[in-house]
């Protein structure tokens, strides 16, 4: 066998649904996809895919099970570091230098190196949580902490940086390896799985024969995923032209990330007309007053701070985001996560049958209060 049947061999062993391989100069040209900024040596990418369990997804949509789902893509995301995990290990057993990435939540443009953050934002909460009980009254030690910590933590919030850059952009990798194409919504979509799949990769200096990219996208244009996204992170109509290794998608045009943020981090997701939400108890208010301009920004990092001033459990999920970034997820345990909306991404099933199943059981599916 071949190194490339080795580790491809591995991957599936070890429970991986796709695999593939690039190189690391067709990602060279765009900052977020550069391999050689977590490994200067890199020569070749593994890029593999986990798929998502179908019948746990249209649960989700349909509002019947939130939990096990959850548990899934936590247990997923665990998955994916295992497999790249045995990739690394088996590639340094060879001789070769490899870095296994992080499946999510690992940023170029978010300094993550202090965890202070986390305790005090807790600490920030219970206080904020405290003052608001009218059985309770904080001594004046405490009222001093929370003026200082809601200075502190607050005006932090209020920078949450929006435009993310990751340490390295799976989507490319998997484009150029093979797995997909990036479909209408920006998601990978695969011809077996639809968009219902998690990535992970694992850069290395050996030099692997590469995969060629899917020549036909499968993505069928249906547009479905922009009709149960209640963010407006991408258009219906309008189009953009990007190029991924040498393949040219063309995609929805994408608008300031901040209206995804505001709606899949759980911090509001009820549709306009008040039919359908996402599994996010939390409205924010001037739901319909979302800036339609570059100000949009801003407004989701006040969303933040508001949230935490708020208390109760809007402020514990600002506070779990704040743990998922700062944590990487790689610390937590996979019963601790959290999704809320990725309507675009699970609405996309491998068929138009189950494509449209999936958005009729969505729009049937209510409100969580
Ligand atoms: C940052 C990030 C986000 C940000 C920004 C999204 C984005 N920029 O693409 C936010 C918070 C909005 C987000 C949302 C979601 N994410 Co996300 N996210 C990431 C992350 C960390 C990097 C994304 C990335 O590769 N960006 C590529 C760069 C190039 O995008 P950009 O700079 O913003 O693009 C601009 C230009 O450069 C140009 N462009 C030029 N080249 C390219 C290339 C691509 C691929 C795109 C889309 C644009 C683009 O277009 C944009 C300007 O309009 C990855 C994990 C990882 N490390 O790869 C997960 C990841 C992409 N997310 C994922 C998922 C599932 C989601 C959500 C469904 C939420 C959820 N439930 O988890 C939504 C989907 C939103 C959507 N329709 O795109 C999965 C995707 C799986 C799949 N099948 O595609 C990933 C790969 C995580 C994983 N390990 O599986 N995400
Ligand atoms: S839902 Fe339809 S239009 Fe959207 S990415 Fe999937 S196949 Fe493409
Ligand atoms: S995850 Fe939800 S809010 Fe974000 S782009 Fe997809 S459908 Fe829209």
């Amino acid at each position: 066998m071949t190194l490339e049947e080795q580790i491809k061999q591995l991957a599936l062993e070890e429970g991986a649904n796709l695999v593939g391989i690039c190189s690391a100069e067709s990602l060279s040209d765009k900052e977020a996809s550069d391999p050689h900024y977590l490994l200067p040596e890199a020569q070749s990418i593994v890029c593999f895919a986990l798929k998502m369990e179908d019948t746990l997804v249209k649960k989700y949509l349909s509002k019947e099970d939130y939990l096990s789902f959850c548990h899934e893509e936590g247990h997923m995301t665990k998955h994916l570091l295992r497999i790249g995990d045995k990739i690394k290990q088996f590639l340094e057993q060879k001789g070769f230098k490899a870095q296994r990435c992080s499946a999510n939540f690992n940023y170029r443009n978010v300094n993550t190196a202090s965890k202070a953050i986390i305790p005090a934002l807790r600490n920030l909460i219970d206080l904020i949580n405290k003052d608001d009980d009218p059985g309770e009254d904080l001594t004046k030690k405490e009222q001093k902490t929370l003026n200082t910590l809601k200075k502190m933590i607050l005006g932090g919030l209020r920078k949450t940086p929006i435009g993310l850059i990751p340490n390295f952009s799976h989507k490319c990798a998997a484009v150029a390896a093979g797995l997909g194409r990036i479909g209408w919504s920006g998601n990978l979509v695969t011809k077996q799985f639809g968009a219902r799949v998690l990535l992970n990769s694992v850069i290395t200096d050996a030099k692997l024969a590469p995969d060629s990219p899917l020549e036909e996208s499968p993505c069928i244009g249906c547009k479905l995923c922009e009709k149960c996204c209640q963010g407006g992170l991408f258009e219906r109509d309008e189009s953009q032209i990007i190029k991924i290794a040498g393949v040219e998608e063309k995609i929805a045009k994408r608008n300031s990330t901040a209206y995804c943020i505001a709606i899949c981090t759980g911090m509001a997701g009820q549709n306009k007309f008040k039919e359908w939400s996402t599994w996010s108890p939390f409205r924010f208010e001037d739901r319909d007053h979302l800036p339609l301009d570059e100000s949009v920004d801003k407004y989701v990092q006040n969303m933040f701070a508001r949230a935490v001033e708020h208390g109760g459990k809007e402020a514990e999920n600002v506070l779990r985001l704040v743990e998922n970034t700062y944590l990487g997820r790689n610390d937590k345990p996979a019963e601790d996560f959290r999704q809320t909306c990725g309507f675009c991404q699970l609405v996309c099933g491998p068929t138009m049958k189950d494509k449209k199943e999936s958005y009729r059981l969505l729009m049937q599916s209510g409100s969580v209060d």
